[in-house]
C-alpha cells in the first residue's frame, strides 16, 4: 500500500519566458506573434527557435524551426535573436539570467513559510505545506470556506480544478469550480489544503506580474511530478490544482513522455519495452513486471503510475559556480597554440564581467578556479586553481599557465591532442566583496567579510591525479560547483554535478534548460562518465592543494578512449550552426 500523501507542492513556470523578456524590452512586441532564435554564428547566420509567444504558437510556428519556416508559417512574425557574448563566440543568456533574477527574488522572498526550489531558469517548485496549514488554523476552515464561498469569482481568476473533465469541450471552468468549492472543499480538509494553496500561488504570480511584468502559470497537488504535470494543463496565465484523489483521473490519459524525468530517452524504452503509451496504462503494469525490465526503476515507475512522487523540494537559492565555456565540435577543434591564448583570453574576459556581475548581485567573492577541458576523444580534464584577483589577465595568467604544460606537440605552433571544449569556471564563494585594488590573497588574509559560506565548502578537493597532476572530473567533489542540476531520483551513484561536461555542453547553458531535457542529457553524460571514471582511473590518497600542487602523484599513462558522443534530438539547440 502506498502511504496517503501529506505534502501541498507548487510549481510556478513561466510562459513563453525568453518571449516575454523579448517583449518587455519592446513593449510594441506584446500580443504579437514572437519568436527568439540563437544565433549560429559570429556572421549574423540564424539557428533554430527556442521561444514562441503563445501568438506565434497558434500560428503554427514551433520549436526547433529555422526562420524561413517560421516565416512561412506566420509572415508577420517578429523574430528576436539571442546577443552574441561580449567576449567569447558564444549566445550569451545573461539577459534571461537576470530577468529569471527579477521573478526569484520575488518567489524567494513571498512567505518564509514557503520551501523555495529553483528548478530551471523559469521554474520553481513550492512546498506550501507549512504555509498552508497555517494559514487555515489561523482564518479557520469555517471562516475560510465562508469566504471562498462568497469571493470565490475574485479570489480564484484563473484556477482551473482537475479532475479529468477540464479537458473535455464541455467544461466550464467557474462551474467546475464552484461544485468543487461548495462541495469536497467543505468536507474533506485533503481539498481544502489544495484550494487555500491555490490562493497562495493566484497570489504569488499576480505579484510577480505586477513587479515584472512576466506572466506564468501554475500547478498545485499533493508532489512534485504532479504539480509540474498539471501547470501544464492550462497554461498560459493559468493555474491548475489537482487533489490527490483526481490523480488517476488525470494520469489515465496523460502520455508517459509528458511526466517529469519520462520525456527523454527512459521513458521511450519503458514505452518500448510493454508497448505502451500512457500512464493508465503504466499503471496496469504490477511491480514484478516492471522489476525484470527496470530493476533501479521499477519502484519509482509504479509509484509514479499512482499519482506517488515522494520526492521532497529542496531550497536552492544561489548558483555554485560561475561557468563559461565554449564548444569547438568536430572540424572546429583546437589544434594550435595561438587558438587556444585566443579563446582563453575571451573566456577569462568573459568569466570576469560575469563574476563581477554575480559580486554585485550575491555579495560574494569566488576563491577557487577550474579550468577544465575535453580533447576531442572526449576525455575530460580538470584543474582547480586559485583565483587571484577578478582581473580578466591574472585570469588568463593562471589558466594558460596550467595548460600549456599539457602540449604534447613538438613544435612552438601546435597543440595535440586537439581540444573540443574548454571551460572556466569559478566557485568556492566566501562572503563579501573584494574591491578592485586589492588581491584576493590579501583580502582573505586580512580577514575579508567571509560568511560562513565557505565552511560549508571543502578548502581541499580529493581528487584523481594523472600523471600531470591534473584531477580527472570526480563528480562528489564538484558537488557544490551546480547546484541546480537535477537528478533523477533512481540516478543517486554519481552526485548532481554538471561540469566539466563529457557531451560537451555548456554547463551554465545547460543548467538554464528546462528539467526534462536537462534531465535526459545529465542522464547521458553520468553513462558517460561513469565509463571515464571506471575505465581510466584509480582513486588515490593524494590531496591536491588549492593552488594544483600534488604532494603525491600516481604515475600513470593516459591512454584515452575514443568513444563518440552519443547522438541527441536536444543537440539541435545547441547547435552552433
Ligand atoms: P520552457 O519553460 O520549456 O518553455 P517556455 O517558457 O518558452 O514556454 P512555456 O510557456 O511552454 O513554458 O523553457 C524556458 C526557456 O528556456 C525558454 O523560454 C527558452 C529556454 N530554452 C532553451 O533555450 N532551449 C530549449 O531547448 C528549451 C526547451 C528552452
Ligand atoms: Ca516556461
Ligand atoms: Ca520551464
Amino acid at each position: 500500500m502506498l502511504k496517503p500523501p501529506t505534502r501541498i507542492i507548487g510549481l510556478i513556470d513561466m510562459d513563453c519566458f525568453y518571449a516575454q523578456v523579448e517583449q518587455r524590452e519592446k513593449p510594441e512586441l506584446w500580443g504579437k506573434p514572437v519568436a527568439v532564435v540563437q544565433p549560429s554564428g559570429p556572421r549574423g547566420a540564424l539557428g533554430g527557435v527556442i521561444a514562441l509567444s503563445y501568438e506565434a504558437r497558434r500560428a503554427g510556428v514551433k520549436r526547433g524551426m529555422m526562420v524561413p519556416q517560421v516565416k512561412a508559417c506566420c509572415s508577420e512574425v517578429n523574430i528576436c535573436v539571442v546577443p552574441f557574448g561580449e567576449h567569447a563566440d558564444k549566445p550569451d543568456i545573461n539577459k534571461y539570467r537576470l530577468a529569471s533574477a527579477e521573478v526569484f527574488e520575488i518567489i524567494n522572498t513571498f512567505d518564509e513559510r514557503i520551501v523555495v526550489e529553483k528548478a530551471s531558469v523559469d521554474e520553481a517548485f513550492l512546498d506550501l505545506t507549512q504555509l498552508v496549514e497555517e494559514m487555515i488554523a489561523t482564518e479557520g476552515r469555517d471562516e475560510a470556506l465562508r469566504r471562498y464561498a462568497s469571493e470565490w469569482k475574485t479570489i480564484f481568476p484563473t484556477s482551473h480544478l482537475a479532475e479529468g473533465a477540464d479537458k473535455n469541450d464541455s467544461y466550464n471552468r467557474e462551474e467546475s469550480f464552484e461544485r468543487w468549492i461548495t462541495g469536497h472543499c467543505a468536507t474533506d480538509f485533503r481539498h481544502l489544503s489544495i484550494l487555500v494553496a491555490g490562493e497562495v500561488i493566484e497570489q504569488l504570480r499576480a505579484a510577480i506580474l505586477s513587479k515584472t511584468q512576466f506572466y506564468c502559470s501554475g500547478g498545485v497537488a499533493t508532489n512534485k511530478m504532479m504539480a509540474k504535470l498539471v501547470c501544464g494543463r492550462h497554461k498560459p496565465r493559468q493555474q491548475t490544482l489537482m487533489p490527490h484523489e483526481y490523480a488517476s483521473n488525470i494520469l489515465d490519459k496523460t502520455s508517459i513522455q509528458d511526466v517529469r524525468f519520462l520525456g527523454g530517452k527512459f521513458g521511450q524504452s519503458v514505452c518500448n519495452r510493454f508497448g505502451i503509451e500512457t500512464m493508465g496504462q503504466l499503471a496496469a503494469i504490477n511491480l514484478s513486471k516492471l522489476e525484470e525490465s527496470f530493476p533501479a526503476q521499477a519502484r519509482w515507475l509504479y509509484e509514479v503510475a499512482r499519482g506517488h512522487d515522494e520526492e521532497v523540494v529542496k531550497t536552492r537559492n544561489l548558483l555554485g559556480s560561475v561557468t563559461v565555456s565554449k564548444q569547438f565540435p568536430g572540424k572546429r577543434a583546437l589544434a594550435k597554440i595561438d587558438d587556444i591564448q585566443f579563446w582563453i583570453t575571451g573566456l577569462s574576459k568573459e568569466l570576469c564581467k560575469r563574476l563581477h556581475e554575480d559580486q554585485n548581485a550575491n555579495k560574494r567573492t569566488a576563491t577557487s578556479l577550474i579550468l577544465s577541458f575535453c580533447t576531442t576523444n572526449w576525455k575530460q580534464y580538470s584543474k582547480t586553481l586559485s583565483m587571484v584577483s577578478y582581473n580578466p589577465d591574472d585570469i588568463y595568467e593562471i589558466a594558460w599557465g596550467a595548460l600549456k604544460l599539457l602540449n604534447k606537440a613538438t613544435d612552438k605552433k601546435n597543440w595535440e591532442p586537439p581540444l573540443g571544449v574548454l571551460t572556466l569556471s569559478s566557485s568556492r564563494f566566501v562572503g563579501g566583496v573584494l574591491s578592485g585594488t586589492r588581491t584576493l590573497k590579501n583580502w582573505m588574509k586580512e580577514g575579508g567579510e567571509t560568511s560562513n559560506i565557505e565552511k560549508k565548502l571543502p578548502a581541499i578537493v580529493s581528487s584523481r591525479v594523472d600523471d600531470q597532476g591534473w584531477e580527472v572530473f570526480n563528480p562528489d567533489d564538484l558537488e557544490d560547483v551546480n547546484t541546480e542540476a537535477v537528478n533523477a531520483p533512481w540516478e543517486t551513484g554519481l552526485g548532481s554535478s554538471v561540469l566539466p561536461n563529457a557531451l560537451g555542453y555548456d554547463p551554465a547553458f545547460l543548467n538554464e534548460l528546462p528539467e526534462d531535457i536537462r534531465a535526459e542529457l545529465l542522464h547521458e553524460q553520468r553513462l558517460n562518465e561513469a565509463k571515464v571514471l571506471q575505465v581510466k582511473h584509480k582513486p588515490i590518497d593524494a590531496k591536491v592543494e588549492a593552488k594544483g600542487n600534488p604532494k603525491q602523484r600516481q604515475k600513470k599513462k593516459a591512454d584515452l578512449p575514443v568513444d563518440e558522443p552519443p547522438k541527441k534530438k536536444i543537440k539541435d539547440f545547441f547547435k552552433k550552426d
